[in-house]
């Protein structure tokens, strides 16, 4: 990336709406916007001659043409997201105006950002850390308010903080360690290896803490999968239905109904839940059936639990204890549906570890139930607010891992006295994994990894 390349992307979806924003970023952003803006009104200036922070009303043109009729934002370095000179215009939301201005904008000399590049200079700019700029995205992604307050709490940079911490404590010892070996004739005292030895044992706690949200951190940003899966007509599409809140899936008496899978997000007690409702399971009767229950039975291995459901106003059938028993290794939940009805089921429970749920997928009865029993199965434990600052992502995790196996060899390495030279490697190594999460310690193609997965704009 050149330093003084000026950039430029539409930051709005493409699409109809009331306004469409184009962000502008870099040395020549001033410039560029003076080129092709005309102010109108006698209050409005040329974006290079307005204060900072000021909003200017007036045209953008082309050729001599009226593009459209704009707000221009002039927000001046250093208090910009991406730390340099930008330009905001707001045009109207027409896929044309939006494109033209950004044509526009690009024959006057900006180039067109790359994903996530407005983030990334951010980065580079030091106005937020790699933890911070991954939080951005989550931030976009979050599909459930506790998502977007786990994303809020990290963008703010409550991780960032304790990470921070953690290399400082890392570099701290491995100070004190390099110390000795430049004075190879003066011994660690008792006293300092004990101390040493201390901030080592809770570091090493404090990852292992960390670690322990990565599964948690994991089902907010991405969201945990469940298959709706069990006999045809035992109610799966109106169960879907009942999660969502609204009729997504068709729902009949005929058996075999739902023949293609359906995927659609609910949010489950703050948590966005993924549900593929499926083709019934049992012998096929035609050549689309065949093919609808292999999709059953590739969403039921590609999801993280299932919902099982049995119909309560029939007798167990020897098909259902096949199923019972062919999915007994996946983590799941049996839904005993059609409790409306007399009830004809049982389930002989083969151990108490079996969730079950009584429901009645016509009225809704007993779905709150289900939503606390899924909740309770993929979160252990309370939500505490604690978890929400510092719930990892699987590149954290990743790193961690790495620290935690090195910090663990140095702090053996220093209790059994091995060379002082060993246990600065690991420590070394251990605390630049740890400067990995935030950024302190990055390679391009880590860089590129993270913000290629951006959207263009950000
Ligand atoms: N009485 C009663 N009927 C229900 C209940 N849930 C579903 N049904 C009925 O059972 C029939 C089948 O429901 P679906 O939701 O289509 O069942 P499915 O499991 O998706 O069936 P397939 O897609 O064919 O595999 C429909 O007539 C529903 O109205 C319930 O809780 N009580
Ligand atoms: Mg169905």
């Amino acid at each position: 990336m050149l330093p003084d390349e000026t950039i430029v992307a539409i930051a709005t979806p493409l699409g109809e709406g009331g306004l469409a924003v184009l962000r502008l970023s870099g040395a020549h952003a001033f410039a560029i916007a003076d080129k092709c803006f005309s102010p109108v009104g006698k209050s409005s200036l040329k974006p290079s001659a307005a204060p900072t922070h000021t909003i200017q009303y007036g045209k953008i043109i082309r050729d001599g043409n009226v593009i459209d009729e704009v707000l221009l934002a002039v927000l001046r370095a250093p208090r910009t997201f991406t730390r340099e000179d930008t330009v905001e215009i707001s045009c109207h939301g027409g896929i044309l105006p939006a494109k033209l201005v950004l044509d526009t904008l690009l024959t006057n000399g900006a180039r067109l950002a790359e994903p996530g590049e407005f983030t990334k200079r951010a980065f580079l700019n030091g106005r937020i850390d790699l933890a911070q700029a991954e939080a951005v995205a989550d931030v976009i992604h979050s599909r459930t308010e506790l998502a977007l307050a786990a994303a809020n709490e990290q963008l703010a940079g409550k991780l960032s903080q304790r990470i921070n911490k953690l290399r400082d404590d890392l570099m701290l010892t491995l100070a004190h360690v390099e110390a000795h070996i430049d004075f190879p004739d003066e011994d660690i005292s008792p006293d300092t290896k004990e101390k040493l030895l201390q901030r080592l044992e809770d570091g090493i706690s404090f990852m292992d803490e960390l670690l322990r949200t990565a599964n948690e951190g994991q089902i907010l940003r991405r969201g945990i999968r469940a298959a709706i899966i069990g006999r045809p007509n035992a109610g799966k599409s109106s169960l879907l239905n009942q999660l969502l809140g609204r009729d997504r899936a068709i729902v009949s008496p005929i058996a075999g109904t739902t023949r293609d899978t359906i995927e659609e997000t609910a949010n489950i007690r703050g948590l966005p839940v993924i549900f593929i409702d499926t083709a019934g399971l049992r012998e096929a009767r035609d050549e689309i059936e065949v093919e609808g229950i292999r999709r059953s039975r590739e969403s039921l291995a590609s999801a993280e639990f299932i919902l099982h459901v049995l119909d309560a106003s029939e007798p167990l059938t020897s098909a259902d204890e096949i199923y019972l028993k062919e999915f007994a290794d996946k983590k799941r939940i049996l839904v005993c549906n059609k409790t409306d009805l007399p009830v004809k089921l049982e389930v002989r429970s083969q151990n108490s570890e079996v969730r079950m749920v009584d429901v009645c997928s016509l009225s809704g009865n007993g779905i709150e139930n289900l939503k606390d029993a899924i909740k309770s199965l993929v979160w252990a434990g309370e939500i505490k607010a604690e978890m929400l600052q510092v719930a990892i992502n699987s590149r954290h995790q990743e790193a961690l891992n790495r620290a935690r196996f090195t910090a663990r060899q140095a702090t053996d390495a220093l209790r059994d006295g091995m060379t002082l030279e060993l246990v600065a490697m690991d420590l070394r190594i251990a605390a630049n994994a740890v400067g990995e999460i935030v950024g302190k310690t990055t390679t391009e193609d880590l860089l590129d990894s993270i913000f290629s997965a951006f959207c263009i704009g950000k």
